[in-house]
């Protein structure tokens, strides 16, 4: 095993333009010439966060960068993170997290920030892969005991509504989920086909077609139910680029819907106040109307009582995913699996805050029947991170934003040359995963 070298941090910017961690950490793995390995890893950060997650730490200095700054973060793995750390050994990633969560000792990692702990965390696993000449994936399969071979389906987002767009849809996402196909590149392409596809339509129809934070389409649809126009014109880009819905591809909504509450288990959907079972039976009617095999945050995180109706109702024909209301934490995913909420869990590292943490939490899904879908974060980098999680846990889902922005294109580039070098070995998780849901 390697020692801690080094152990460096920055402040660089992400895809929004906000500053945000990254950290540099070098182990000694005793080569002849001497070489140090660096693992090199970047933080993403949210928009619409879940109220559970662990915290991320911003200066609130309001003359940079509007108080989003990091730099208490980046001092705090210069100064405190790195002297502590430096010339130990840790056997396992389990036990270097274990250490940084004793050194910050808050149940939110509150006091160092978890975009300071999760980015060593991610660069010590980076640096560790390279030190034993392994790829990423295949270190994270061989640590996480799975076989590392499955390219996971993605869920791409193609037309953003809620806190990452500015056109009034309360659904943040739309996406597709090319799921039909042998391939991983092969459901690629057939995304990226659809994508532009949709651009024609949307122009054709007056609309903008400018993105928004994650790639997606951002129209402004002007009609008393503009999810249902949405909905329609992902039908026909499907149909137009020559690819069969229902068949070969699929539908999956993100509602975030924590973001439209209004009072304590009401919701504010186009333009009126509505109930709990208002909203899945709204749902429920898409799902009649549309193949959506997926519906993440469909009620709000505080909508406990809400949440085991809709997964009454809806789960045995639909995934229903957790993100806010689980926010990758396993207590909160155990009191999910205990009250039959959801069938899904949504993956996000810096949720929760350490690798270790993360791996746990998608063990206990597992165990427990659900699905773990990898995830990006609405302010991401070129950081390609999860892509290698998404194989080395075996997974089977990813959703990594549309086919456009190189911050959600690096992820789906990372994955095409894990399919490449995987060979014959690679296998695209693919229809099977959904056939239980299909009408
Ligand atoms: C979500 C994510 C990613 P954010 O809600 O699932 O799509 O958005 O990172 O803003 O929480
Ligand atoms: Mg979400």
């Amino acid at each position: 095993m390697s020692k801690i070298k080094a152990i460096k941090a920055r402040e660089v910017l992400d895809s929004r333009g906000f500053p945000t961690v990254e950290v540099e950490l070098s182990v000694d793995d005793s080569r002849p010439t001497g070489e140090l390995c660096t693992g090199r890893a970047i933080v993403p950060s949210g928009a619409s966060t879940g109220e559970g997650e662990a915290l991320e730490l911003r200066d609130g200095d309001p003359k940079r960068y509007q108080g989003k700054g990091v730099l208490k973060a980046v001092q705090n793995v210069r100064e405190k993170i790195a002297p502590a750390l430096a010339g130990r050994e840790f056997q396992l990633q389990s036990l270097l997290d274990d250490a940084l969560r004793d050194l910050d000792g808050t149940p939110n990692k509150s006091k160092l920030g978890a975009n300071a702990i999760l980015g060593v965390s991610m660069a010590f696993l980076r640096a560790q892969a390279l030190a034993q000449r392994t790829p990423t994936d295949q270190f994270i399969a061989s640590y996480y005991g799975t076989p590392g071979t499955t390219l996971p389906v993605p869920l791409m987002n193609i037309i953003n509504g809620g806190k990452h767009a500015d056109n009034g849809l309360a659904i943040q996402e739309f996406m597709i989920v090319p799921a039909g196909f042998d391939r991983f590149s092969d459901a690629l392409r057939a995304g990226a086909e659809i994508f532009h596809r949709l651009k024609k339509i949307l122009h054709q129809q007056g609309l903008s077609t400018g993105v928004g934070d994650e790639g997606g389409f951002a129209p402004q649809f002007t009609g008393a139910k503009p999810h249902d126009q949405a909905l329609i014109a992902i039908s026909q880009a499907v149909s137009d680029a020559g690819y069969k819905l229902g068949e070969q591809i699929f539908l999956a909504l993100d509602a975030a819907a924590s973001e439209f509450t209004a009072g304590k288990e009401g919701y504010q959907f186009e333009g009126q106040n509505v109930t709990s079972e208002e909203m899945i039976s709204t749902y429920g009617q898409w799902a009649k109307n549309f193949p959506i095999i997926s519906i993440e945050d469909g009620l709000s995180e505080h909508d406990w009582k809400g949440w085991g109706l809709l997964t009454r109702t809806l789960g045995s024909h639909c995934q229903l995913v957790g993100d806010d209301i689980f926010v990758t934490n396993p207590i909160q995913l155990k009191r999910g699996i205990e009250n039959h909420v959801a069938n899904a869990i949504l993956i996000k590292l810096n949720q929760i805050g350490t690798v270790t943490e993360t791996l746990e939490t998608m063990k206990l899904a597992s165990g427990a029947g659900y699905r773990s879908i990898m995830s990006h974060r609405s302010g991401e980098t070129e950081d390609t991170f999860i892509a290698d999680l998404a194989v080395g846990t075996d997974c089977g889902q990813i959703k990594t934003g549309s086919a456009s922005r190189t911050d959600r294109i690096a992820k789906y580039n990372q994955l095409l040359r894990l399919e490449e070098r995987l060979g014959d070995r690679a296998r695209f998780a693919g229809l099977k995963l959904y056939e239980k849901f299909k009408k």
